[in-house]
């Protein structure tokens, strides 16, 4: 029997799409789970496909051809660590393993070394779009050494996503580099989530716009500059009656956002870097706020503030908004592009930005016809300190400012939360500002703690008895 060109062990949802794409561009593939009935399922129920069933980890290193490519898609932790330990004893030095889940990058950075100090292969990936971008298309983010990489590419670029005729896939960076983008990816499509949801709740409440009529603005919106899969995805939310009551299905949910970690750990390492992301760690806070809905039903009754309309120019409020959904997302972009920036130079990543931006243009959450322009701006200076200091940006965020300020004064006055809005407009004065108040903070810590200032007028490190 000829030899299966690649393995996947863990037949979930996202190793049986992944295994189903593979096949379909013409891979065989060997494939393995844990829980052997449903390996045995998922092959019967996909009879002629180019499949190896494999009953155990032993099967399925025999299955493969040389040097072998095993891509292990269980869930992220200890099972990893689990499998890869079960698989090393039935390798051979220069066979590849690849972890396609959604690791901490920090766990594939200590797999990438271990395993290189083995002898063997390893690639940590980011793959990006739930089942249906396993299946069709996802964005594939890898971290590698070259030579891996190599090994596994053709797979790579066939299986993934084609923006504008281009594969999104490349190779990230070394060691954990991949996990990390993709963790990043996680924390800006927070990002984006919130600045819709509060867009949402400002036409709602403050201007009592109905769910059809929201799911037409947000389609003419997809017409345009905001022109995206989550805006595609929202137009169609609000148009979208539950069967049973006729009703629309979006009123009908429980206002308690889930979230499965690794938008916060995105958060939780710009922390460990010292990098400001405000919007996206509002983004994260605004979802632990809506979690906490029983504290909050009694708390609206007690806790009460301003609830009327909004009674001027309705079309004004919505195409501000417009805009300062706009400006906000490059505001959270520049966040995020700023934190792979500096764990770029954290972890020795050598990443390309332009490039980053590039493959997520398809077969991800947050793809979207504006990641062109960020590549175009890292293409135009691949050092650029922000986002937002890129000529094309800068031109956008100095037109809608005024937008922004309009929005967040809005839903200050009718009280209406806008965490991510008021953070993205706090990211863009704090950035532009020369002075900002930290003279007195430092004072402060001097005054309490003798940590000690810099002074403008003279060189050096200096200390004051305040008392
Ligand atoms: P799950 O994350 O639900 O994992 C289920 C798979 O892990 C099953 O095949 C299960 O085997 C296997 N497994 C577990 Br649990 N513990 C194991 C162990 N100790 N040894 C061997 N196998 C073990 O599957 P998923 O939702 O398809 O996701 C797979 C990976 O892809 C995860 O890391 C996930 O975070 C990531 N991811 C998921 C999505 C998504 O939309 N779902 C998107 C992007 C990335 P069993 O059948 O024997 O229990």
């Amino acid at each position: 029997m000829s030899k299966a060109n690649i393995g996947l062990t863990g037949l979930a949802v996202m190793g049986q799409n992944l295994v189903l794409n593979m096949e379909r561009n013409g891979y065989t593939v060997a494939v393995h789970n844990r829980t052997t009935q449903k390996m045995r399922d998922f092959v019967a129920a996909h009879p002629g496909k180019r499949l190896v069933a494999c009953e155990s980890l032993a099967d399925f290193v025999a299955a493969l051809e040389r040097p072998r490519k095993l891509m292990i898609m269980v869930q992220a932790g200890p099972s990893v660590d689990n499998v890869i330990a079960q698989l090393l004893p039935l390798l051979e030095p220069g066979d590849l393993i690849i972890d396609g889940g959604n690791s901490y990058f920090l766990d594939t950075e200590r797999r990438a070394k271990e395993l290189a100090a083995k002898g063997f292969r390893f690639i940590g990936t980011g793959v990006s779009g739930g089942e249906e971008g396993a299946l069709k298309g996802p964005s594939i983010m890898p971290g590698g050494e070259p030579e891996a990489y190599d090994l596994v590419k053709d797979i790579f670029v066939a299986i993934s996503a084609k923006a504008e005729g281009e594969p999104c896939v490349t190779l990230i960076g070394p060691r954990g580099a991949g996990h990390y983008v993709k963790t990043a990816h996680n924390g800006i499509e927070y990002g984006d989530m919130a600045l819709i949801a509060e867009t949402y709740d400002i036409m709602h409440r403050a201007l009592g716009i109905s769910n059809d009529e929201l799911g037409d603005i947000f389609a003419e919106w997809n017409q345009g500059e905001l022109l995206s899969y989550l805006i595609e995805i929202t137009a169609a939310i609000f148009k979208k009656r539950d069967p049973e009551t006729g009703k629309h299905l979006v009123d009908l949910i429980v206002d308690e956002a889930g979230q499965k970690g690794t938008g916060k750990w995105t958060s939780q390492n710009a922390l460990d870097i010292g990098v400001p992301i405000p919007t996206i760690n509002a983004a994260l806070e605004a979802r632990l706020l809506s979690a906490n809905r029983v504290e909050r039903i009694p708390a609206s009754r007690v806790l009460t503030g301003p609830t009327s309309r909004y009674t001027g120019d309705k079309q004004k409020l919505i195409s501000a908004l417009r805009d300062a959904l706009y400006m906000a997302k490059i505001c959270s972009y520049a966040q995020g592009m700023a934190l792979l920036r500096a764990a770029g130079k954290e972890y020795g990543y050598q990443m390309d930005y332009g490039k980053i931006a590039a493959i997520w243009r398809g077969g991800c959450i947050i793809r979207a016809q504006f990641l062109n322009r960020i590549t175009d701006a890292f293409r135009r200076n691949p050092d650029l300190p922000n986002l937002m200091l890129d000529e094309g940006f800068k031109e956008d965020v100095l037109k809608r400012q005024d937008a922004l300020r309009f929005i967040v004064r809005t839903a200050t006055d009718l009280g209406i939360p806008a965490l991510a809005f008021m953070s993205a407009l706090g990211y863009f004065d704090a950035y532009r500002t020369d002075r900002l108040p930290a003279n007195l903070t430092q004072a402060q810590r001097d005054y309490f703690g003798a940590h000690t200032y810099r002074r403008l007028d003279k060189e050096g490190w200096f200390h004051t008895e305040w008392i």
